[in-house]
């Protein structure tokens, strides 16, 4: 068995805690095979461009990291990877802007990276490379002569072809992504969003066995919906840390119900719906005034690019109605918490809030609405109200199903869930849990490397992913 290379923009460096569940995942997948590299932006920015990568040895995992040029990391990272394709792929063509200058940008540093990446790969190798910042790596591995199998996974949404195609450079990405023998994607519908679109625009045949033939190539197209790891975030949930948190909030909120919202501070999660919802819900509840808190947790994200400062002052202004129309001496409707917290804290208030509002406009999966699920009592259980925009929706029908833009459903929804017997509440969370522990990060990670090594053969056995 040859090693597995993963690139990704961001690595979990060595002596960094890996905190997160994606950078645990990738981590147990490469020692799941003797080792392997992990590639990837060092994360520092020079004034000029330095040669080679950086390596580091931890365990059986090779780190090699590459630096950014000022100039690379304005073009490539915050400018066509965030200001491009991170509107465009969830919905906000308004927000997105198109400069060429940053594509090119882009596609050299994807060039660049490819050559540095080909450099450290041995014949029997297989590479796994992720997300919107990485579309043109594969080529580029290819232009540097690897011929070996590469699959992408795609963690945001694959927009609708008419969304798709506002991007001016869109059939130099799908040119691009066609040297991928695997291409991942959350869910069917983004499977589906990129078939039709290949289809249309570039004459794509659909073959059997997932696969897609297009620019005289092959390729498999498929979903891999990422998890968590259930059981784990379960044990987190009743851990000491987790208590003590849910203590601290519990003093504060007394006997009120808890609906919580986790998110990083980005437009895509819907956060001033959310705000607005939870205010009709109190406009139109005299009963449930001074009953319901809700706690947002969400640390701002890439704050240099200025939609985000838009939405910050938006939001509080937002909170600032609602507080400011029912507060009470012992009582605030909404707390607003502009930061992170650690998973341990976090899992302990998710099981205490009796509501988990997880409402994006758009989202790839979204793992906060899979860890609200593991972190709940099995005995009593909250609800979990899911917007049918987040990826995690295909799956996760025991939740109630809104849609973000409608604030009057909405807030009816967190009505529901506030007032749903015990029974109701047990049916659904045994759905979710049973789903959520199924489908978890190992599942994944494992069901995505079969598919690659398959799919690189096209003579042989085609993998089953999860069916989605
Ligand atoms: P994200 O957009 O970052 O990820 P999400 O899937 O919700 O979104 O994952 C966020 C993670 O960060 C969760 O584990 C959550 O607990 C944690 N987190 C969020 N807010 C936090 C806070 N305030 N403090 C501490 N931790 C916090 C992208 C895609 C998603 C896709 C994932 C994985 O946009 O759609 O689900 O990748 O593929």
């Amino acid at each position: 068995m040859g090693r597995l290379i993963v690139a990704s923009n961001r690595t979990a460096r060595p002596q960094e805690p890996r905190a997160g569940g994606l950078a645990v995942a990738l981590w147990d997948a490469l020692s799941e095979r003797g080792g392997g590299v992990w590639f990837g932006w060092s994360g520092d920015t020079l004034a000029r461009e330095t040669r080679g990568v950086r390596l580091f040895v931890e365990g059986a995992v090779d780190f090699a990291l590459a630096d950014l040029t000022e100039a690379e990391y304005q073009g490539y990272y915050l400018g066509y990877a965030n200001r491009t394709i991170w509107p465009v792929f969830h919905y906000r063509v308004d927000l997105a802007h198109f400069d060429q200058e940053a594509f090119d940008t882009y596609a050299a540093v994807n060039r660049r990276f490819g050559g540095l990446l080909c450099q450290l790969l041995r014949q029997d190798d297989i590479v796994w490379v992720h997300d919107y910042h990485f579309m043109l790596l594969g080529q580029e591995l290819r232009n540097s002569g690897w011929q070996g199998p590469v699959g992408f996974f795609l963690h945001i949404p694959f927009p609708a072809p008419e969304v798709f195609t506002a991007l001016p450079q869109h059939a130099r990405l799908a040119r691009g992504l066609a040297d991928y023998d695997l291409i991942g994607f959350q869910t069917a519908r983004d499977v589906d969003n990129f078939c039709r679109y290949m289809e249309q625009h570039h004459g794509a045949e659909l073959l059997p066995g997932g696969r897609l033939r297009c620019f005289g190539r092959s390729m498999r197209v498929a979903a891999f919906p990422i998890g968590i790891d259930a059981q784990d975030f379960a044990r987190l949930a009743v851990a000491p840390e987790a208590a003590a948190a849910a203590t601290r909030l519990g003093r504060l909120i007394e006997n009120r119900a808890l609906v919580i919202g986790v998110d990083r501070m980005d437009y895509s999660k819907g956060l001033p719906q959310r705000l607005q919802a939870f205010g009709r819900l109190l406009d139109e509840n005299e009963t449930l005034r001074g009953r319901v808190s809700l706690l947002q947790i969400a640390p701002p994200s890439r704050e240099t690019v200025g939609a985000y400062r838009d939405l910050r002052e938006e939001l509080d202004r937002l909170a600032g109605r609602v507080n400011g129309d029912y507060s009470d001496l012992d009582w605030t409707p909404i707390r607003y918490l502009a930061r992170g917290y650690p998973r341990e804290m976090l899992a302990g208030l998710f099981r205490l809030a009796r509501v988990g509002l997880v409402t994006p406009l758009h989202d790839g999966m979204n793992l906060v609405a899979k860890e609200y699920v593991a972190a709940q009592d099995a005995e009593d259980p909250g609800v979990l109200v899911l917007s049918e925009f987040a990826g995690a929706a295909e799956r996760m029908q025991g939740a109630l199903l809104v849609n973000p833009h409608d604030i009057g459903a909405m807030a009816e929804a967190i009505r529901r869930a506030l007032e749903m017997p015990l029974e109701e509440r047990q049916e659904r969370w045994r759905a979710l849990f049973a789903e959520v522990a199924e489908h978890d990060l190992t599942a994944w990670r494992r069901s995505f490397i079969a598919a690659l090594e398959a799919a690189a053969e096209p003579a042989g056995p085609v993998a089953a992913a999860i069916p989605a």
